[in-house]
C-alpha cells in the first residue's frame, strides 16, 4: 500500500511529462535558471511515478511538486491540447540555437549563449570557428551527426566485450558495468555510460589509491579519453561515458547511472522521506539535529535499497 504511488515502472503521463522536461532544457538552456529546471524535472518525475493519468492542474497539486504555476499548466495543456509559452519558445530563434549547441556533447548552456551572442547559431557556422571549442567540445562537433544515431543493443554489446576483454588484459579484478538505458535493457540506447572500479581504488579518508592501480587507471583513461570508439573503421563513431569510481563508491554510481533520471528522483525522495541521504557517491544516515552522518558501506545495489527500504527494482523496471 505504502508503496502504490511509487508506481510499476510504467509512465501514465507521458505527455505531460514531456512538456514539462521541455520546459526544463528551456529554463537551462535559455535563462540558465537552475531552480526553475529542477522545479519542472522534480514535477515530471513526481508525475512520471503517479500510479494513474493525471486529469486536472488540481488533482496534480495535490502532489508533491507541483505548486499553483505547474498546475495551471497542465490545465491548459488537458483543456487545449497545447501549451502557449512552449509554442512560443518553439517560434524563438534565439533559443532554438541556444538548444541546437547545447545538444552537442560537451557544450552547456552558458557555452551555447556565449556562441550564440557571437553570431554562431548553427553546426555549420561552429565548424567554420572549431578554435574555441575545447577538446571535448570539438570531439563532440566532429561526430555531431553519428553521436545524434542511436545505438542498437547488439552493438553495445560487443563494445562491452571488448572494453571488458581490454581492461581485464591489465588486471583480472577490474569490474565494468554499462549502465543507463543498456542496462535498464533498452533496445537502443544514446550513448555507452561505462562505470569501472577496482577493488584496491577505494575513497576513505585518505584518498587511498595504490601506485600501481593508479597507474593502470590512467592507463585506461588514457585509451578512452576521446570519449567515441568504433568497432571498425566504417563504423558509426559511438559516444562512449566512461567514469572510474572508487570501489565503496562503486553501487552508488551503477545505480545512479543506470537511472532513470525520474527513477533516482522518486527513490531519493523515498530515501529521504526515511531519514537517508541518496546520491551518486554514498547512502548516509540522516541525525537527530538533521544532519546526515558517515556513508554507509555498501557492497551491492541491492543494500542500497535495503537500507532506504525502497522495495527493490530490477533495472529493467527503473524505465520511467
Ligand atoms: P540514453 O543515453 O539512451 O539517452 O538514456 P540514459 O542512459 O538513461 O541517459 P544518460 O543521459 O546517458 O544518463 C545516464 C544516467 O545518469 C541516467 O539514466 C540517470 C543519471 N542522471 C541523473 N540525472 C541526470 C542528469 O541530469 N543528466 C544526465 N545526463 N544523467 C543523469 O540521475
Ligand atoms: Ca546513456
Ligand atoms: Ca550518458
Amino acid at each position: 500500500m505504502l508503496f502504490e504511488s511509487i508506481g510499476s515502472g510504467v509512465n501514465h503521463n507521458e505527455e505531460l511529462c514531456r512538456i514539462l522536461l521541455e520546459l526544463a532544457e528551456y529554463e537551462k538552456n535559455s535563462n540558465r535558471n537552475i531552480f526553475k529546471y529542477e522545479a519542472y524535472k522534480k514535477a515530471a518525475a513526481v508525475i512520471a511515478s503517479h500510479s494513474k493519468k493525471i486529469t486536472s492542474g488540481a488533482e496534480a497539486s495535490k502532489l508533491k511538486g507541483i505548486g499553483v504555476k505547474i498546475a495551471k499548466k497542465i490545465d491548459e495543456f488537458n483543456e487545449t491540447g497545447k501549451l502557449q509559452k512552449l509554442e512560443n519558445i518553439h517560434k524563438d530563434d534565439r533559443s532554438q540555437a541556444i538548444n541546437l549547441l547545447a545538444s552537442i556533447s560537451g557544450i552547456g548552456p552558458a557555452k551555447a549563449q556565449s556562441l550564440v551572442n557571437d553570431g554562431i547559431t548553427t553546426i555549420e557556422k561552429l565548424r567554420q570557428n572549431t578554435h574555441i571549442l575545447n577538446h571535448h567540445q570539438q570531439i563532440g562537433l566532429k561526430y555531431y551527426e553519428d553521436f545524434q544515431k542511436k545505438i542498437p543493443r547488439e552493438e553495445i554489446q560487443e563494445i562491452e566485450a571488448v572494453i571488458k576483454r581490454n581492461v581485464s588484459k591489465m588486471d583480472k579484478e577490474f569490474l565494468v558495468t554499462i549502465c543507463g538505458s543498456y542496462r535498464r535493457g533498452k533496445p537502443e540506447s544514446g550513448d555507452i555510460d561505462t562505470l569501472i572500479t577496482h577493488p584496491s581504488f577505494r575513497y576513505d579518508k585518505k584518498r587511498k589509491k595504490t601506485n600501481e592501480t593508479s597507474s593502470m587507471l590512467k592507463k585506461i583513461v588514457d585509451a578512452l579519453k576521446d570519449w567515441a570508439c568504433r568497432l571498425s573503421p566504417e563504423s558509426i563513431t559511438r559516444r562512449l561515458d566512461i567514469r572510474l569510481l572508487p570501489h565503496d563508491q562503486y553501487f552508488c554510481g551503477v545505480l545512479y547511472f543506470t537511472g532513470s533520471d525520474m527513477f533516482n528522483k522518486a527513490m531519493r525522495a523515498h530515501a529521504l522521506e526515511h531519514g537517508h541521504t541518496l546520491n551518486e557517491y554514498c547512502v548516509r544516515p540522516i541525525g537527530s539535529l538533521g544532519t546526515p552522518g558517515e556513508a554507509v558501506p555498501i557492497n551491492s545495489e541491492e543494500e542500497i535499497f535495503d537500507y532506504v527500504q525502497y522495495p527493490y527494482r530490477k533495472p529493467e523496471e527503473r524505465n520511467y
